[in-house]
């Protein structure tokens, strides 16, 4: 432990800590745009510049470590001059247009612009135009409004280890973009929206349906059907200020309601007709030698890194459809049917936590004959948008229910959101398909948490099968190289792209609280532990689907409308 002092206030603080996070610890904030929690600071913005007693200039609080009888000051008259004059250059050099901008009143440029008081433009001079990069299906990239911190391009590489964007040229012709200055789409981004959720402004940020869905929900032909992701209904309500945690179900049910769409349904619903499938897969796969070890399915991100990177392993993951294109598919072809609805009319809108489920939607295999499984996808974010231009008070709604039958769902389906839930919810079916039985302990503690990867071996039936749990595609190399040499140990892999799971995806509300992840997970495990069912096999309305269409799971007919494949 060392003490310094800073503004005036005695402070402890362990050795090692930087001073920017010893003034947090005594609640003093130090401005900054590019510092990342747990990554090794840059010091590229200097915004957190502050004065330390004996030297002469300025000091990054985010770079400079803690030591005995250290003197700072973080709110001096010069620091305050010095960031505001950093704030003035770079909002001179941005596109002065808050008030089209998708990120008005959530952009970090605004809100220091507003605290250092910036009122008049006092740098006038040539300002720097870029093209805006529309080429991927699930983002845009405007590097007019980037700020040059480079924590977009830290997440990238340091955190998903892909390294699809990084600055190019020096001084004023400086620039994040990608290799060869071509667009996302043929760089080896896989859109998962990490870079997002840290860019300070709108810099990054995901393409919008908006405006599509909107002239889907006024077209008196077209029958438009919601479904809702797991991880929205634990992250939504932040966009409302309520308590990271919030479980807000019920609200988001009517919500869309009002939006105008005919039917809401739960995604939930098809991740458990999802669990149906993969477990039989796995079963199968381990019974009649199939190509082991098989890695799950429904993150698109993973998918589409393992088509770029590893195509040698693509007959390692399953073939099942990822649980909205599975709610897609069902839609247009049994619900279609049942409800006597043209599948040409039907509108299925995804809402979803994600940016590359815009990607996968528009994959030309994902569909039935020759209507896409999902029309559209709308992130949280693009959600919160359209209930404000809709005027919709989110927080003065009543709360109603999902429709049925797409909404019925198991406590299994819920956990789909979050790191190690797909697999947990496959053991739970997996194991009463091999031995008849019902596990006594529903929760593998093993693979919960934020662990990279999380391993674990489950008995079943005197079977050792091993498991692996791959958090956030930065960690996913090793096991891959692994299975590409035929070294692998293990029998099933799931991997999801976002660190923490698609609670974490890319499409989520936009703030730097690092306790968000963790207080999100814990709804959808409490979803779990109050549910009625707990085990996918147990919903009703999957066993009604198997009766009366399917026959059962893998069957002919289910791997038509139900599975995928993959290309390289
Ligand atoms: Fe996910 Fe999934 S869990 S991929 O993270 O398998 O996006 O929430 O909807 O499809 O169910 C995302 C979440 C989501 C699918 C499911
Ligand atoms: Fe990298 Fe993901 Fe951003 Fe693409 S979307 S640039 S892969 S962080």
């Amino acid at each position: 432990m060392v003490q310094l002092t800073i503004n005036g206030i005695k402070v402890n603080a362990e050795e090692g800590m930087t001073i920017l996070d010893a003034a947090k610890s005594v609640g003093i904030t130090i401005p900054t745009l590019c510092h990342m929690k747990n990554l090794f600071p840059s010091g590229a913005c200097r915004i957190c510049s502050v004065e330390v007693e004996g030297f002469k200039g300025l000091t990054p609080a985010c770079a400079y470590p803690v030591s005995d009888g250290l003197v700072v000051e973080t709110d001096s008259p010069r620091v305050r001059k010095a960031r505001k004059t950093i704030v003035e250059l770079l909002v001179e050099n941005h596109p002065q247009d808050c008030l089209i901008c998708v990120r008005n009143k959530n952009c970090e440029l605004q809100d220091l612009s507003e605290r250092y008081g910036v009122r008049e433009h006092r740098y006038v001079g040539e300002t720097k135009s870029h093209a805006i990069d529309i080429s991927s299906a699930s983002m845009e990239r405007d590097p007019a409004k980037c700020i040059l911190c480079g924590r977009c391009v830290r997440a990238c590489h340091e955190v998903q280890k892909i390294g699809a964007i990084d600055f190019t040229k020096r001084g004023f012709a400086s620039i994040v973009t990608t290799p060869y200055n071509k667009g996302l789409n043929v760089s080896d981004c896989i859109l998962c929206g990490q870079c997002i959720l840290v860019c300070p402004t709108a810099a990054l940020r995901e393409k919008s349906s908006v405006k599509e869905v909107a002239s889907a929900l006024y077209d008196r032909k077209k029958y438009c059907i919601a479904q809702v992701a797991p991880a929205v209904r634990a992250s939504i309500g932040e966009e409302y200020n309520m308590p990271l945690g919030t479980d807000v179900t019920g609200l988001l049910v009517t919500g869309l309601r009002r939006l105008g769409f005919k039917k809401v349904f739960d995604t939930n619903f098809a991740a458990d007709l999802t669990i149906m499938e993969e477990a039989s897969e796995l079963i199968n796969r381990i019974q009649n030698g199939g190509s082991l070890p098989m890695f799950t399915s429904c993150c698109p991100g993973w998918v589409k890194y393992a088509e770029m990177n590893n195509p040698e392993i693509l007959d390692h993951i399953s073939t099942c459809k990822s649980p909205h294109e599975m709610e897609g598919a069902v839609l247009k072809t049994y619900y279609a049917k049942k409800m006597g609805i043209d599948p040409k009319d039907i509108f299925v809108v995804s809402i979803m936590p994600c940016t590359v489920k815009k990607y996968e939607s528009a994959r030309p295999e994902l569909k039935e004959e020759v209507l896409p499984d999902v029309d559209a996808v709308l992130t949280t974010r693009e959600l919160v948008r359209f209930f404000k231009i809709a005027g919709i008070d989110f927080n003065d709604l009543p709360e109603s229910e999902f429709d049925n039958p797409l909404g019925e769902s198991t406590g299994a389906a819920a956990i789909f959101g979050t790191s190690g839930g797909v697999m947990e919810a496959a053991l739970r079916t997996a194991y009463w398909k091999l031995t008849g039985k019902e596990l006594d302990k529903l929760e593998f503690e093993e693979i919960r948490g934020m662990e990279g990867v999380k391993e674990a071996t489950v008995n079943i039936n005197g079977m050792d099968i091993n498991i692996a749990v791959v958090n956030g595609i930065g960690n996913v190399k090793q096991i891959v190289e692994e299975v590409a040499a035929g070294k692998s140990k293990h029998h099933f892999i799931e991997v999801m792209a976002c660190p923490g799971g698609c609670i974490n995806g890319g499409g989520q509300p936009i703030h730097q609280k690092p306790e968000k992840v963790m207080k999100r997970v814990k709804v959808l495990y409490q979803i779990d532990e109050n549910a009625k069912h707990r085990r996918s096999h147990e919903n009703e309305s999957v066993k009604t689907l198997y009766r009366e269409f399917f026959g059962e799971p893998n069957s002919h007919k289910a791997h038509e409308i139900l599975h995928t494949e993959y290309f390289d």
